[in-house]
């Protein structure tokens, strides 16, 4: 087995820690990535695509806001439509904020182009990856790359791999208390070469279920339906989701540009957090740690602003022997992640069709939404979450 040392091993190649070893290697801390699958593969994968207000700013500080000021487009604002009645949400006005819309594939790309012209240490296709000896100072991962075992000793683990990662697998039984609450709906997305049919997205309440406006550039749509959690991609053929689409996103004045869908897939949707988030040496981030479902576009954001807290306390640590910010990490990232919990719930509960829901049920959805969007304050609070708690 060959050995090496860094300070700090981060496991996943997701934007947790990709973010994570940037901002450390900013800090003059090493750091070494093991990412089990390949770069092309991570470079690749469709996700998330919003960037709230504070995470756009932190990847221009450091060197990453380029390509996504020139590619990416900033977003003012954005449309509810209940009813057939389109409502817009004015961020800008309403908090002096915006957002980016930047996909998380193409933030991943950044990030892994800034390691590498940094000299940064980023292990693709890692297998057999092992957390050993964290609840001592001499921790150590294990892996096997190019068909060698290896050990890697460090200071502290980052465990950024993700909802499915063995990080927090690891952790000592009954340790972790896990909140969790499955929906009973999924949804289908797909990507399309078609122009995108507004400027700013639209969320859709819609008796038939909830639909979801969005893009990826001027040439490219990404679009959204609410659907079974195992909806079999059988029952959805191209002409289908174009015309449910077309139904679900109706409004005046309003017509859906179609084109070829290239890219098809259910998400199952659930909200989750692991409690606590680390574990003497052991730290997790981002998924590894809690999942939203998507309504509130919050999944990358909160993965990025948990590693923000988290580069800040490893720095206090290592830099300047402060360990406050380490002892301090899960608290000081879950009443954020809470708040965003709440906030990827309440929307969701908001926008979908709920099945069990009786007629009472849909009048108190409808009331809220007709609060939400016609009162100040109302508008106020849906802008100032989707926008973006601060980071710190
Ligand atoms: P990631 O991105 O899952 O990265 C984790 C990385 O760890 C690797 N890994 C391992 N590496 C080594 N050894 C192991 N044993 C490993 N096990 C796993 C994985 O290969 C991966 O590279 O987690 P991270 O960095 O915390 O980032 C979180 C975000 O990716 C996630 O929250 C969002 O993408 C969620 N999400 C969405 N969020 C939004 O805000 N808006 C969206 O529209 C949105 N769409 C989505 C999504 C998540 C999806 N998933 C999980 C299937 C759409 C989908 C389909
Ligand atoms: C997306 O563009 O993929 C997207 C945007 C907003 C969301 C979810 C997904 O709330």
């Amino acid at each position: 087995m060959s050995t090496s040392r860094t300070r700090v091993g981060i496991i996943g190649a997701g934007p947790a820690g990709l973010m994570l070893s940037h901002l450390l290697h900013q800090a003059g801390i090493d750091n070494v990535v093991l990412e089990n699958r390949s770069r092309e593969y991570v470079e690749n994968r469709i996700r998330a695509g919003i960037l709230e207000y504070e995470v756009a700013e932190l990847m221009r500080a450091t060197g990453l806001g380029a390509r996504m000021d020139s590619v990416g487009s900033r977003h003012d604002g954005t449309n509810f439509l209940v009813n057939g009645q389109l409502h817009h949400i004015d961020f800008q006005k309403l908090t002096g904020k915006h957002v980016m819309l930047y996909s998380q594939h193409e933030v991943v790309r950044d990030l892994i182009a800034a390691r590498l012209a940094a000299g940064g240490e980023m292990l693709f296709e890692a297998s057999d990856v092992a957390v050993h000896d964290y609840a001592t100072d001499k921790p150590y991962i294990t892996y096997i790359y190019e068909g060698t075992e290896h050990r890697l000793d460090c200071d502290i683990i980052a465990g950024c791999d993700g909802f499915h990662g063995i990080c927090r697998q690891s952790f000592p039984k009954n340790m972790i208390v896990e909140y969790d609450r499955e929906y009973p709906f999924g949804w289908l997305g797909i990507l399309a070469d078609a122009p995108p049919s507004k400027d700013e997205l639209i969320y859709a309440n819609h008796k038939n279920g909830f639909a979801l406006l969005s893009m990826r550039s001027p040439t490219m749509s990404r679009l959204y339906l609410q659907s079974a959690p195992d909806e079999p991609l059988e029952n959805w053929p191209d002409e289908r989701i174009w015309e449910e689409l077309a139904i679900r996103l109706a409004h005046e004045g309003f017509s859906l540009t179609t084109g070829k869908i290239f890219q098809k897939s259910v998400t199952a949707m659930r909200s989750y957090v692991a409690e606590p988030m680390q574990t003497g040496k052991l730290f997790l981030a981002g998924d590894a740690a809690h999942i939203v479902p998507p309504t509130g576009a919050k999944g990358l954001n909160s993965a990025i602003a948990d590693v923000a807290i988290l580069a800040r306390a490893i720095e206090a640590h290592v830099l300047k022997h402060d360990h406050e910010g380490l002892e301090n990490y899960t608290r000081t990232c879950l009443r954020r992640i809470w708040q965003i919990e709440r906030f990827s719930w309440w929307m969701t509960s908001m926008m979908h069709k709920f099945d069990h829901h009786n007629a009472f049920d849909a009048r108190m959805q409808t009331a809220e939404l007709d609060y939400i969007l016609n009162s100040s304050a109302g508008q106020v609070t849906l802008a100032e979450n989707y926008v973006g708690l601060p980071l710190y």
